[in-house]
């Protein structure tokens, strides 16, 4: 199998969870560089349409969100493992909270006057705009919206609980072995940490807190090489994707293999992927599509968030 391709920029806290894991494992990768904002021609060359980052490419295998990229990334390296016996079950629960209610709380923390200062204070003004065009229609009307003073009163008792789960003084929010939640809640707390003192203040309040997330970024981003997005396209164009004949079909829609359809996050950045279904496990979803740049690609969605339609 190829070398992993992340598609990610610098500043997205989604792409953190996932450079932190590539650490944890020791892997190998292959960085490429994506906008921030809407025009992303590459990404929706390689997706068909979905936009959030980041994305995960092996050949012409595509895999949409960090749920089923860390699943991917468990597939390749299974060791050291994301899902140790003594996190069974509770880690994938609190990695949801964590990618869901912790991750709005942190962004609605981080967008006070202070926190988009530190954020953008460097840059035109005309490019925050932009950016805040940019994601006003992407989060769309279903992406919760706190107002500051919720925000703060919010994250000091989800600190205070994580302060709690650490009391013991295990290493790890599951016990001794690093588990998925700790990657989840670790990345809307880096995103904080990287502001002004007044904003990322607050974590300092909590001791264990901080130094778990110490051990986190210690555990680095493993090695990688750059590669630009063009570069990835033609990659994909000249690989086969990985068979899905002969897999087992869950079939939840009375849909059967080979149905064209769509899939779309239920949630924000809704926009929708039209495909061949070619996969539907009880935590997967794949699509096999055919773009003019990037080939045959079949593009993959955890069961989880997403929605599949019939194409009339
Ligand atoms: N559920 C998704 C959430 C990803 C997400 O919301 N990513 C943010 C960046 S951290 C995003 O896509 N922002 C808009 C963009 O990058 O275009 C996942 O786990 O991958």
């Amino acid at each position: 199998m190829s070398q992993p391709i992340l598609h990610h920029y610098p500043l997205s806290p989604f792409a953190e969870k996932v450079r932190a894991i590539l650490g944890f494992k020791g892997l190998r990768w292959t960085s490429v560089i994506i906008p921030m904002i809407m025009p992303k021609p590459d990404v929706t060359a390689l997706t068909g349409g979905y936009r959030k980052t980041p994305l995960l490419q092996v050949g012409a295998d595509i895999y949409c969100d960090t749920a089923l990229i860390a699943d991917v990334l468990e597939r390749l390296a299974p060791t050291p493992t994301l899902y140790p016996a003594e996190a069974a079950g509770l880690t994938r629960i609190q990695a949801q909270w964590a990618d869901s209610t912790l991750f709005w709380t942190a962004i609605a923390y981080s967008f006070q006057p202070a926190g988009l200062q530190s954020l953008f204070g460097n840059q035109p003004p005309e490019h925050m705009k932009a950016f805040m065009a940019d994601r006003a229609a992407f989060r769309g009307h279903n992406a919760p919206r706190l107002r500051v003073p919720e925000a703060i009163g919010a994250l000091r008792l989800y600190l205070e609980q994580l302060e709690a789960q650490l009391a013991d003084g295990r290493p790890w929010l599951h016990g001794k072995a690093t588990s998925l939640a700790d990657f989840a809640v670790y990345h809307p707390l880096w995103y904080i940490r990287r502001q002004a003192t007044g904003v990322a203040g607050i974590l300092g309040e909590h001791r264990r807190v901080t130094a778990w997330l110490d051990r986190v970024e210690a555990l680095g981003h493993g090695t990688s090489e750059k590669l630009e997005s063009g570069e990835a396209v033609a990659l994909a164009a000249s690989s086969k994707p990985v068979s899905t004949e002969g897999e087992a079909f869950l079939d939840l829609h009375g849909l059967a293999r080979g149905e064209r359809v769509t899939v779309a996050p239920t949630d924000y950045g809704i926009d929708p992927v039209e495909g061949e279904l070619v996969l539907s496990r009880p935590n997967e979803i794949a699509v096999r599509r055919v773009d003019e740049r990037a080939g045959e690609v079949v593009v993959h969605f955890p069961r989880i968030g997403f929605q599949v339609q019939k194409v009339a």
